[in-house]
């Protein structure tokens, strides 16, 4: 969902991306009653995101200079679409442009945000300005593409490490996983180096005991600790929990996938970290059944005592029913905190697991998002609903993958759950990936008289039509769904259309992500009757918009193609430019049609 401002109102749109190069824009408004100017401005606009996600960097400095009031320069253009794309370089180098202004820099490097072609950014012995300088941060703030940044004897400020880690906070889809920042003059203030490739969770951490206890430094400043995905680091790091059991300012500590034994660590985050800690991951780990009973106490103490604790997961890991057990009874006698999300899906709780939820859940009343999926609960559900019906504060549920009940039993249950589940006063409710197929149609059904969900996914539970019939009765009775995922469910065209009636008579459903497993199937069996239930749901004929694509084999064994919007008089024509995978052209081409008919409707 992107929000666009003009000066009188604002509107919203719908992108959906796909496949890094295709975007389908979805408009829920009319603008038929714009006047020029602003539809012109919305248009290029739309353009400009969609061709800055489609990865087509030419078109988006095009589009970025044009917004910016400066003359794109061609041979910026020329050097990449030529140069780089015929050598398959994708590392950067501003020394190439180095002899243009910095406001040009500026430009070429903030088109790199969202481009997904260069992985590299290089800049050595040339002194970069303020203006290219945060450039550069909003890049990193954004892309998940730029893997390793060079930017050496650039004379960066010493307040840069401290704006980079920040720009990379806000960007969990960083894949950065290399920085030099060598001769910039940095390690006098803020953040050192050291602390830089914690932050970053480098593959090969030089030598991280080294790193957190050569000075106090670290435990006044360090704020954010990320190793995860690094089998293996903490191995023989025992100044790790040294460094933990100190008292120290850490707010977010990620250590999921490190090998790291779980519960040894609880004695060192009791000493040090229940006064900041708010993020803990720690999936993906496992606890030393040797010594879970005697850290046990420790456990739950953390747990009890921690102040500001937001998100935590144990997810992916067998979790024993004595160390649930203390983590529920310490969360119920902890004063501090509320609004906790608590990730402990596939933990393998099985029925032990759910007498121990049925006991302690109801008064862990910190927990608002729980995300007890894959759990091999199945004929335990009935067991576990109850405590997350008579649950104070709940309001997010995941609880997909825990439906493998043998189905004569099931459809009674099914229907009970759907009882208890819409009773409660849950929010959002995820269903994903249960294999519900056919008895799921009662859960589908119940949607229309549920008063409370806001937010419901069904994906990936082969519902068939059948469900999706049900699905467009209940969207037909108003409620308060606002969001509802629905894909993988095999529905083909007939199914489409039932749900395209259902919208077109919708009061209150706000956002429905375009199932595209499901569309790229149907429109596979039957495209022109897939395309009416598309275009029912607000997609128009438009004849100006061109899609031309050529077999180019050497680009991924697929298509280049290239979009091209062209309406005179008001001139508007940008292209994108990008690869296509041959199975998605199909698909791609109904996309279109929903982005022609926005253009249309502006225009
Ligand atoms: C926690 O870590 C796991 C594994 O690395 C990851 O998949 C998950 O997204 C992380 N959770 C958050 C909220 O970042
Ligand atoms: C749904 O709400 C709309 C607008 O409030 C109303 O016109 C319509 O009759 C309602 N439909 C049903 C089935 O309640
Ligand atoms: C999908 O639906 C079709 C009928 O619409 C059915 O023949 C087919 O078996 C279904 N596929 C699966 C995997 O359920
Ligand atoms: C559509 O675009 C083409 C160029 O691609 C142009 O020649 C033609 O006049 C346009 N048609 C309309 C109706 O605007
Ligand atoms: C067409 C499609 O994607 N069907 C999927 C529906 O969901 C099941 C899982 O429940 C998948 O196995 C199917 O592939
Ligand atoms: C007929 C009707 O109310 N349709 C609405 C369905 O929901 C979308 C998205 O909110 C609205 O734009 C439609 O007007």
């Amino acid at each position: 969902q992107v929000i666009i401002d003009t000066d009188k109102s604002s509107y919203s749109l719908r992108l959906i991306i796909w496949t890094n190069v295709s975007v389908c824009i979805f408009l829920p408004f009319s603008p038929a009653s714009l006047p020029k100017e602003a539809a012109v401005r919305i248009i290029s606009h739309a353009l400009f995101l969609f061709l800055r996600v489609s990865g087509g960097f030419s078109e988006t400095y095009a589009a970025l200079c044009d917004y910016n009031g400066i003359s794109c320069k061609e041979e910026v253009q020329w050097d990449v679409d030529t140069i780089y794309h015929s050598q398959d370089n994708r590392e950067f180098n501003l020394l190439d442009f180095s002899h243009l202004e910095s406001r040009d820099l500026a430009v070429i490097v903030a088109s790199m945000a969202y481009n997904t072609w260069f992985t590299k950014l290089y800049c050595k012995d040339l002194r970069i300005g303020s203006e290219v300088t945060e450039q550069v941060l909003h890049t990193i703030s954004k892309s998940s593409s730029l893997e390793e940044i060079t930017l050496e004897n650039a004379g960066l400020k010493s307040d840069f490490p401290q704006k980079m880690s920040a720009a990379l906070s806000e960007n969990p889809a960083s894949v950065i996983h290399s920085l030099n920042l060598a001769h910039n003059s940095l390690d006098n203030q803020g953040i050192t180096k050291h602390e830089f490739l914690l932050l970053l969770g480098l593959e090969k951490l030089v030598s991280l005991s080294q790193a957190l206890c050569s000075s106090d430094e670290y435990s006044n400043s360090l704020l954010h600790l990320d190793l995860s995905k690094n089998p293996g680091v903490l191995s023989g790091e025992d100044n790790l929990y040294l460094f933990l059991s100190q008292p120290n300012c850490l707010v977010h500590l990620d250590l999921s996938g490190t090998d790291c034994s779980v519960d040894s660590l609880f004695g060192a985050l009791l000493r040090g970290c229940c006064a900041d800690l708010s993020f803990l991951n720690l999936s993906k780990n496992s606890f030393s059944h040797r010594k879970v009973k005697d850290t046990l106490p420790l456990f739950r103490q953390f747990f009890s005592s921690a102040f500001s604790l937001t998100y935590v997961s144990l997810a992916s890991m067998k979790l024993p029913p004595d160390v649930l057990r203390a983590l529920l009874t310490g969360l119920t006698s902890n004063p501090h905190i509320n609004d906790l999300h608590l990730d402990i899906s596939s933990c393998e709780l099985r029925s032990a697991g759910a007498v121990v939820i049925q006991e302690l859940f109801p008064r862990v009343s910190s927990i608002a998002t729980l995300d007890i999926s894959d759990n091999g609960l199945d004929a335990d559900l009935l067991t576990v609903l109850p405590a997350l019906s008579r649950h104070p504060s709940l309001k997010h549920l995941h609880l997909g993958k825990n439906f493998n009940i043998k189905n004569r039993c099931c459809q009674g249950s099914l229907s009970r759950f759907t009882a208890v589940i819409y009773g409660c006063a849950l929010q959002s409710l995820s269903l994903s990936d249960s294999r519900l197929r056919s008895r799921g149609t009662v859960l589908v059904n119940a949607l229309g008289s549920n008063t409370c969900l806001r937010k419901v996914d069904l994906s990936g539970n082969n519902m068939d039509n059948i469900g999706a019939k049900m699905l467009s009765k209940a969207l037909q009775i108003n409620t308060t769904l606002r969001s509802v995922t629905w894909d993988r469910n095999n529905t083909s065209a007939a199914g489409f259309l039932d749900v395209a009636r259902a919208l077109e008579h919708n009061f209150t459903l706000q956002y429905m992500p375009l199932p595209l497993s499901d569309i790229s199937q149907a429109y596979r069996s039957a495209p022109e009757r897939t395309e009416q239930a598309l275009t029912k749901v607000g997609i128009a004929d438009l004849i100006n918009v061109s899609l031309v694509c050529n077999r180019a084999a050497q680009w991924f064994g697929g298509y280049r193609c290239r979009l091209a919007v062209r309406k005179s008089p008001v001139c508007v024509s940008f292209c994108m430019d990008g690869w296509l995978a041959t199975e998605h052209l199909h698909f791609c081409l109904s996309c279109f049609n929903a982005f022609k008919a926005f253009i249309h409707q502006v225009l």
